[in-house]
């Protein structure tokens, strides 16, 4: 089915870098279908009117304020060191990074606090700013472009402040994690203008469920089993989201399968307690999608 309204919504994507592929996984995960070529500036949806435009994660969310595009795919630490007014629609459950302070593992500090009257080098300082005006820190911020990791060592400053994901550069380069300024992960993003426009909006609402869809769906397993049909209150207790699951009977007297979706990760330590309180042949199954 065509997702059509005659309106076109345009949504900026990372061209290139850490969030291009997940970005591009999602939107074809809510069902837009596109050809992506590498150094092109739009990809038009076969199947939506909607395009996609491939720019610099810096200009995202500027892009998506101006109303250049109408959403945006973008970390949240861009959208927070940009100060954009632009709407946050959803957490996108990838793109996971925490801004963090570091310093020399031999350095003396041991809070934030201690970095009070030094240099903390930065490619976030707004962020780093605030944080610092918050906290009542007098440090100074040494705003540069480049990796910030190498700032210590070329006595640019004292300390650095960076996207921390794997923990792998600060630990290259002989630094230690002092605290944390805030987590970031990648999120949707609206030209507040757009949802007030009553058939983009609406367009944006469509796309928004889909994707909650996909994103419920990551959290969800379709459990299926036997059991004696007196064990269902049992299981039940056991795997709490499992709220009224489809129960058939079998031809063995007294024997029901049971199906439902729950939403817990099912680990193998509820699996085993399902098969104590009778059930067998359980299966877990993943789910693709959910429409609510
Ligand atoms: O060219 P363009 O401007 O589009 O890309 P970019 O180089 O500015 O951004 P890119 O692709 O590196 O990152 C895009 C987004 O990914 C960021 O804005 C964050 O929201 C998110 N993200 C998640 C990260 C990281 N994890 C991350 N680890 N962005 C950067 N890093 C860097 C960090 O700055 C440090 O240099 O990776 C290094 C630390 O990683 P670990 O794993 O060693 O801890
Ligand atoms: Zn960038």
């Amino acid at each position: 089915m065509r997702i059509t309204n005659g309106h076109n919504l345009r949504i900026a994507v990372q061209n290139d870098g850490r969030l291009t592929s997940r970005s591009l996984e999602l939107l074809r995960g809510i069902g837009l279908e596109f050809e992506e070529h590498e150094r092109r500036l739009f990809a038009r949806c076969r199947n939506a009117d909607v395009e996609l435009l491939f720019i610099r994660d810096d200009d995202i969310p500027e892009y998506v304020h101006d109303g250049v595009a109408d959403l945006g795919i973008v970390g949240r630490n861009v959208v927070i060191e940009q100060g954009s007014r632009v709407e946050e629609l959803e957490s996108l459950g990838f793109g996971f990074c925490t801004l963090a302070l570091a310093v020399p593992r031999e350095d003396a500090a041991r809070t934030p606090r201690d970095l009070d009257g030094r240099r903390i080098a930065t490619t976030h300082p707004a962020a780093l700013r605030h944080y610092l005006d918050r906290e009542g820190i007098d440090a100074r911020v040494v705003e540069i472009r480049g990796a910030a990791e190498v700032a210590p060592a070329l006595d640019v400053a004292d300390a650095i402040c960076d996207l921390v994901s794997t923990g792998t550069t600060l630990r290259m380069n002989d630094l230690r994690r002092l605290g944390d300024v805030f987590e970031s992960e990648a999120v949707l993003v609206a030209n507040p203008a757009t949802l007030l426009d009553r058939e983009r909006a609406a367009l944006v609402e469509r796309l928004r469920v889909r994707l909650r869809g996909l994103l419920v769906a990551r959290h969800m397993k379709y459990v299926t089993l036997n059991a004696p049909r007196c064990a269902l209150p049992r299981i039940q207790e056991i795997l709490p989201g499992m709220k009224s699951p489809t129960v058939v009977p079998l031809a063995e007297e007294g024997m029901v399968a049971l199906h439902a979706a729950v939403e817990e990760e099912v680990f193998w330590e509820v699996m085993e307690r399902i098969k104590e309180a009778g059930g067998s042949e359980i299966l877990v199954l993943p789910v693709e999608k959910v429409m609510r």
